[in-house]
């Protein structure tokens, strides 16, 4: 562990840290005026002593939208030179998301994320490299600075050029590789294709977007190493919010840092324990951007519990989906990673497909699913992929069974793993 006096205390010793440093944020956020601060005076609360742990969950809430009103940097709690850094999401489906951070937040989040580095088992002496794209986005920066933190070595490839990638995977020889799940299928693919010396690769720790149990199991098959996956977001700090350890069942969430409950996204109400809700999160010790009770969209479970190796951190599942990614085709709700999960679950098809939603006519909106066979008689594993879905989802769906390199492969930033058809020619060939 990176910090094991931290992961591996007991929870009421973590407790009584969180219910401290939650005290100090509600006096930081009112001390510092604007809108958190008006809704906690709203609600009744005039300092840090008037909130308990117990009671986090009748706070007001932030969500993405207050940020977006205050864009690009109106939710400073610092005076504005003491943010030494920006960054965000770029916002292609939506609007861009700015945060800043403090020297201090900068030092936290580099702990956080040297935490999920050694949670899939680097070490000081580790290579890593490290595919998440630099920018804006956090992925890269702060895979980057937690590799930094460790003592490891991290080879800052970004996103892209992927021959070259897979030549200094060969050449470099880490041990560990960080990067978007569907760019390091790329990468295999690539590596396959070049014949190139992978097997120095040992763990991957892969997030950012949605994956599968199933698509887990293609990039084990796919690449030498055992695949972790890592969680975060811009607005509580970036990747480092939480992540597996080597048991690979459930991600442990640095809750001394990132305060995590699940609600009901639809009335906000907490949920039992176990039970999928959206997450939210109450960030204590950082500055800059201090959140109280954020509301993500992303849908998982929370369990406590012991885990084998020591960590006493509360565990999320793999997220579901995010509330407003829920597709809706004829009546029937499904999240996109639930169709992933039929679909390679069938092990007919390779672990890249796209979801079409075909709203050519506006009377009903249809789902087209462009995958890859596996292996041969693309027709007949059509026929059985529209029965899985339809037995396992309710889901009526035309499924297409591609020529193998039909599906767009990502080569920088996230999976785009639904487009929409509104008119004119098809988003992929194939499917006219
Ligand atoms: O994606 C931070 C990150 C970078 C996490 C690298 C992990 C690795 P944003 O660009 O702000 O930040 O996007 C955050 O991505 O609210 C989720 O919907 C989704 N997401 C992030 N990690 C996972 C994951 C980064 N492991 C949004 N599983 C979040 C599913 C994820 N979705």
């Amino acid at each position: 562990m990176f910090d094991p006096k931290a992961e591996a205390m007991s929870r009421d010793e973590r407790a009584a840290l969180q219910r401290h440093r939650l005290w100090g944020l509600v006096d930081r956020l009112l001390v510092a005026g604007g809108l958190q601060a008006g809704r906690l005076r709203e609600a009744g609360v005039k300092g840090g002593a008037d909130v308990t742990l117990a009671e986090l969950h009748r706070l007001p809430f932030t969500t993405k939208q207050d940020l977006w009103d205050h864009y690009p940097l109106g939710m400073l709690a610092v005076p504005r030179d003491q943010v030494v850094a920006v960054h965000g999401s770029t916002g292609t489906r939506g609007r861009p998301t700015l945060v800043g951070y403090t020297r201090a937040d900068l030092d936290l989040w580099a702990a956080m994320c040297a935490r999920s580095l050694a949670c899939a088992g680097a070490t000081e002496l580790s290579t890593v490299h490290n595919a998440y794209g630099y920018g804006l986005f956090t992925g890269g920066m702060g895979i980057h600075q937690g590799a930094v933190a460790l003592g490891a070595t991290v080879v800052p490839m970004s996103g892209g050029m992927t021959e070259r990638q897979v030549r200094m995977i060969a050449d470099l020889r880490p041990d560990v590789l960080t990067c978007t799940p569907a760019y390091a299928l790329r990468l295999a693919e690539a590596a396959a294709e070049a014949g190139a010396d992978l097997s120095s690769l040992e763990a991957g720790v892969f997030g950012a977007e949605p994956w599968s149990e199933e698509l887990r199991a293609a990039i084990e098959a796919a690449l030498p190493l055992k695949a972790m996956d890592i969680y975060g977001l811009s607005e509580i700090i970036g990747p480092g919010v939480a992540t597996e350890c080597l048991e690979q069942n459930g991600l442990h969430v640095n809750e001394d840092h990132f305060i995590v409950e699940a609600v009901d996204p639809a009335t906000g109400e907490p949920v039992a324990e176990g039970a999928p809700g959206e997450l939210v999160f109450s960030t204590p010790t950082k500055q800059a951007l201090p959140l109280l009770r954020y509301r993500t969209g992303d849908l998982a479970s929370l369990a406590h519990g012991e885990c084998n190796c020591g960590r006493t951190l509360v565990r999320m599942s793999k997220i579901m989906g995010r509330v407003d990614d829920m597709l809706v085709v004829r009546g029937v709700n499904v999240y996109p990673s639930e169709v992933e999960r039929v679909l390679l679950g069938t092990g007919l098809v390779a672990p890249h497909y796209q979801l079409v939603l075909d709203r050519r006519k506006p009377e009903h909106t249809g789902l087209l699913v462009a995958c890859e066979a596996a292996g041969e008689g693309a027709e007949e594993a059509a026929a059985r992929l529209v029965q899985a879905v339809q037995a396992e989802l309710g889901l009526t769906a035309d499924v297409r069974v591609l020529p193998a390199g039909t599906v767009p492969r990502v080569e920088i930033g996230k999976a785009v793993r639904v487009v929409t058809w509104e008119s004119g020619p098809a988003p992929l060939p194939g499917l006219g």
